[in-house]
């Protein structure tokens, strides 16, 4: 196996006219440019960052880590690769990954089509043409037919307006900008904004060397202990052997995630068969825990157990009674919001330089030129960091200014939140694709498996569209509206829509309030948008010349 590098790679060369241009260098761009070419299509990949690997190259926060098993979160597209590729540990961490990423790219040639250091900031659709205008950053202008948005779900990281903000003499960091030099916190007195996925991973890694860590809770988080460790040449190799046959069938599952799903009610069993279940899964470790029971994201009652005994264990962990009953969260149902997988964080309560402070009704006043200031008290620091989360799943999209026919601008239209036919496409943007976009399950699954999905499924489109001399791709409104009212139907027969989570938009003040990913499993997904190429694309105009319908 070649040794993978980090290089960044010489920017290449942005021509005025392609066949595709697309939007970040992440797993799903690199991916994407890979099918691409095996169209015969020229393509290019446009990022903003000095190298490949997206999310994993922006989140390099202590203990930033996936909360996927490496061996389920790694492409599948590539016998070779996932049988040559070796992961060094169960749940790898930020820095394996992008090594990943960056072996990819070079294993594939993808460097060559890939520029970066270049943010797009707008695309308008030319009608007469059929072709997008992409702008860059730089200044470049390209004439693409197809313009591929794999800008990720959780890419603009989001910075709350605290007034005094810039007095702050302290050092500033966002775990989703983490400066890639590094930074010492050893000795320092640094206080922690945020208790999501990104904190609870570096809160305990932060504390090992800071003089003392303040935490900042807004709302206390359910995390189940990830159990990582090394790499088993026996679970490598269980997996390598059989890896065809399980990936086919993690493709089929809810979430893309092959895991030891109980299908039976939590109500179905005593309440001590329960908490045998609870403390088995609890002793496995993961975010599988949700696979406890097959009703735990739909009955509120179910749903109850497996947060009361996740409660308890927090009890049980964290010595002091009053943090630990802050930590328990309690009004709303596990798993509805982004469930935590975690190395020590409610451990890390009972170390003396950890401290917990409640904000949930005393929001942060402002930052001071010494630390911040909450309840009417002043905290002195060091350095901050935000650990603030991101404008999930839209924010990146409409960062650009996308305009698509009549001129019409995609903030304009989702005002009220995203309306897209599968997540792949919205009605009024012909040509302008979505890599796990809004409306498709996304977030809610193995991002690998989806990304791999979209794809796929995008690259047989274009390839019909290519044989059938099409050059425009474009949903109709009433399959966009259908599928709008689908995706709420189903999110509505779940517990999610009752948290505030960013799955929500509830994150981002004037943010609209709407469920965003599709919650219908994935493998029910897959066959839908199978069925769909199958009817011919039904749902979509595949046209050629203006106005003729051919396909
Ligand atoms: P998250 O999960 O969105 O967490 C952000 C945290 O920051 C969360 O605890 C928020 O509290 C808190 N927050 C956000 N704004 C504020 C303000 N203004 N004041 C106080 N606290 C605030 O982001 P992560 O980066 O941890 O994880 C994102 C995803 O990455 C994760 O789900 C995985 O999929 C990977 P809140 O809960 O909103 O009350």
């Amino acid at each position: 196996m070649p040794e993978p590098t980090t290089a960044t790679t010489a920017p290449c060369h942005v021509p005025s006219e392609i066949d595709a241009v697309i939007v970040g260098a992440g797993f799903a761009g690199m991916y994407m440019l890979h099918r691409l070419r095996g169209l015969g299509m020229s393509a290019i990949v446009l990022e903003a960052g000095t190298g490949v690997g997206g999310t994993w190259y922006w989140n390099r926060y202590p203990g930033a880590r996936c909360d996927t098993e490496s061996m389920q979160y790694s492409y599948s597209f590539s016998p070779e690769l996932q049988q040559q590729w070796s992961w060094s540990e169960r749940y790898a961490g930020q820095p394996e990954i992008l090594r990943y990423a960056n072996h990819v790219a070079d294993r594939f040639g993808l460097r060559r089509d890939i520029r970066l250091e270049t943010r797009v900031t707008a695309a308008v659709w030319d009608d007469g043409k059929r072709r997008w205008q992409v702008t860059t950053d730089r200044g470049d202008t390209v004439s693409a037919r197809y313009c591929v948005m794999a800008t990720g779900c959780l890419s603009n990281a989001r910075m709350p307006d605290f007034p005094g903000r810039e007095s702050f003499r302290g050092e500033v960091y966002h775990t989703g900008h983490w400066p890639h030099e590094g930074v010492d916190l050893a000795g320092k007195r640094v206080g922690v904004i945020g208790t999501g996925s990104s904190a609870i991973q570096a809160i305990p890694v932060i504390a090992e060397t800071a003089a003392h860590v303040t935490v900042f809770q807004r709302t206390p988080n359910y995390s189940i202990p990830a159990r990582n460790g090394p790499m088993t040449p026996d679970y490598e190799q269980d997996w390598k052997t059989q890896y065809d046959a399980r990936r086919a069938m993690a493709r089929q599952t809810r979430n893309g995630i092959l895991a030891n799903f109980n299908d039976k009610s939590a109500l179905e069993d005593s309440p001590e068969a329960r908490q045998r279940q609870y403390e088995a899964r609890w002793v496995t470790g993961g975010t599988t825990f949700m696979a406890s029971y097959n009703d735990l994201i739909t009955s509120k009652a179910s749903n109850d157990t497996a947060a009361e005994f996740v409660r308890n264990q927090i009890r049980s962990i964290v010595k002091d009674a009053k943090t630990a009953e802050l930590l328990a969260p309690k009004d709303y149902p596990i798993g509805t919001k982004r469930i935590c997988a975690d190395t020590n964080y409610f451990e890390v309560y009972n170390r003396d330089n950890v401290s917990l402070v409640d904000i949930r009704n005393a929001p942060i006043e402002r930052l001071t030129e010494k630390g911040l200031v909450t309840g009417g008290k002043e905290y002195e620091f060091d350095a901050v960091v935000f650990a603030t989360g991101f404008d999930a799943m839209t924010g990146t999209l409409l960062k650009i200014d996308i305009r698509g026919r009549d001129g019409q601008s995609l903030r304009t239209k989702w005002e009220a939140g995203p309306r897209t036919y599968l997540g792949l496409m919205t009605a009024g943007f012909p040509n302008l694709f979505m890599i796990t976009g809004p409306g498709s399950p996304s977030v809610l699954s193995n991002m690998l498996v989806s990304i791999e999905q979209h794809v796929d499924w995008l690259a047989d489109c274009l390839g019909h569209a290519q044989s059938r001399q099409c050059n425009l791709v474009e949903p109709t409104q009433q399959a966009e509206d259908d599928w709008v009212a689908h995706v709420n139907e189903v999110a509505h027969k779940t517990l999610y829509p009752s948290a505030a989570s960013w799955y929500m938009g509830a994150n981002v003040p004037g943010k609209p309030r709407v469920f965003m990913p599709y919650i219908g499993g994935v493998g029910r997904y897959r066959q839908h948008c199978d069925d769909v190429a199958a009817k011919g694309y039904e749902g979509f105009r595949v046209e050629g010349r203006v106005g003729e319908r051919v396909g």
